[in-house]
């Protein structure tokens, strides 16, 4: 008999977080804003805690391009300059509370390859398997680019995902490019989650009760 109350999940110690490309140049006076991306940061600060403290996995996607990238509209790309690795737009937002222990992965950092994908190119999926992940909950930005395609590599790759909706944004260059996104990733498999469905068992020692009781996340 399923004792769990329907739309509440649990985390499990092969779960693990990506935040995708929280990085100044896609947030409100960076070079690639992305409408109401800061709007994710403090969504991702609660999912960044809730795995901190339970000891969980967190990797953080960086865009971390040369300063000449072929996808940047001087080399004949679509993108203005961003992300330029080094600099400041390229830093992860400063009020993303990214835990000490968290894997840094830079992507698109080849001057003639473009990458929205968090695996391409990287040994994301590499240090995945060393871990035995098998959940993958990804938010961050954008929507449209660089979570969908984490999403879809991820997917490919064996991964269930869990797709933070309540922690994306999209750059929306056609106006439904990030709704479009998301039926994408749902078509795939992705599940879409919010806050507040995940549970955790709490006592004064910060481990599982013996009771096992069952309370919703704290805000
Ligand atoms: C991204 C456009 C260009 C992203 C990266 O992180 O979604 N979008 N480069
Ligand atoms: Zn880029």
């Amino acid at each position: 008999m399923e004792l769990r109350k329907p739309h509440t999940l649990e985390l499990e110690a092969h779960d693990a977080l990506v935040v995708v490309d929280v990085q100044n140049d896609f947030l409100p006076g960076g070079s690639l804003a992305v409408p109401h991306g800061e709007e994710v940061v403090p969504v991702l600060n609660r999912y960044l805690s809730a795995f901190h403290s339970r000891r969980l996995a967190v990797y953080a996607t960086r865009d971390w391009h040369p300063p000449e990238h072929c996808s940047f509209k001087a080399q004949g790309g679509i993108w203005p300059p961003h992300c330029v690795a080094e600099t400041p737009g390229a830093q992860f937002a400063s009020d993303l509370s990214l835990p000490p222990e968290t894997t840094v992965i830079s992507k698109a950092t080849e001057l003639d390859k473009d990458a929205y994908s968090g695996f391409e190119g990287t040994d994301l999926d590499a240090r995945l398997r060393d871990r035995e992940i098998k959940r993958l909950f990804i938010g961050g930005l954008a929507t449209d680019y660089c979570v969908l395609n984490t999403v879809k590599d991820a997917i490919r790759h064996g991964y269930e995902v869990l797709l933070l909706e309540d922690a994306i944004r999209a750059v929306n260059v056609n106006p439904d490019d990030g709704l479009k996104a998301e039926e994408t990733m749902q078509g795939l498999g992705a599940r879409p989650i919010h806050f507040e469905i995940l549970t955790t068992r709490v006592s004064p020692a910060g481990s599982a009760s013996p009771e096992g009781v069952e309370e919703t996340e704290e805000a």
